[in-house]
């Protein structure tokens, strides 16, 4: 997608601080970290939200998903992390190409929000 700021990431276009590549998908950190660690990562299709996904994005996803716990053991993770996936307005989605944010590095509590 022309205007998408991911894609433009994966597409090498703008500079990330990347922690994980393959041909699936890519995680960076952060511009704007929330907690200690946190990390996006972002299926190299673009796509805005689950209920827009075909199932070959799908398939990305579940790739994602099964990569997670590799990238978060290979950023100290041990302890636990968060995963969030912003979808829509209400929600404050920012950027319309589906990522999944990791965050940890610190005790976050029991309290979701
Ligand atoms: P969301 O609210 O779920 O759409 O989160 C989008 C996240 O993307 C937000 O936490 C900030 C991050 N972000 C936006 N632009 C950039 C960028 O150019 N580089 C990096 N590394 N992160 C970005």
């Amino acid at each position: 997608m022309d205007n998408c700021i991911f894609c433009k990431i994966i597409a090498g276009e703008i500079p990330s601080n990347k922690v994980y590549e393959d041909e699936n998908m890519l995680a960076f950190r952060d511009i704007n970290p929330q907690a200690k660690v946190h990390v996006l990562v972002v299926p190299k299709s673009h796509f805005a939200t689950l209920a827009e996904m075909n199932g070959e994005q799908a398939e990305l996803v579940k790739k994602c998903m099964e990569k997670i716990p590799h990238i978060a053991k290979s950023l100290g993770l041990e302890k636990g992390y968060r995963l969030i996936v912003n979808q829509g307005e209400d929600a404050g989605q920012t950027v319309h190409h589906l990522h999944i944010h990791i965050l940890g590095g610190q005790s976050m509590g029991e309290k979701m929000l």
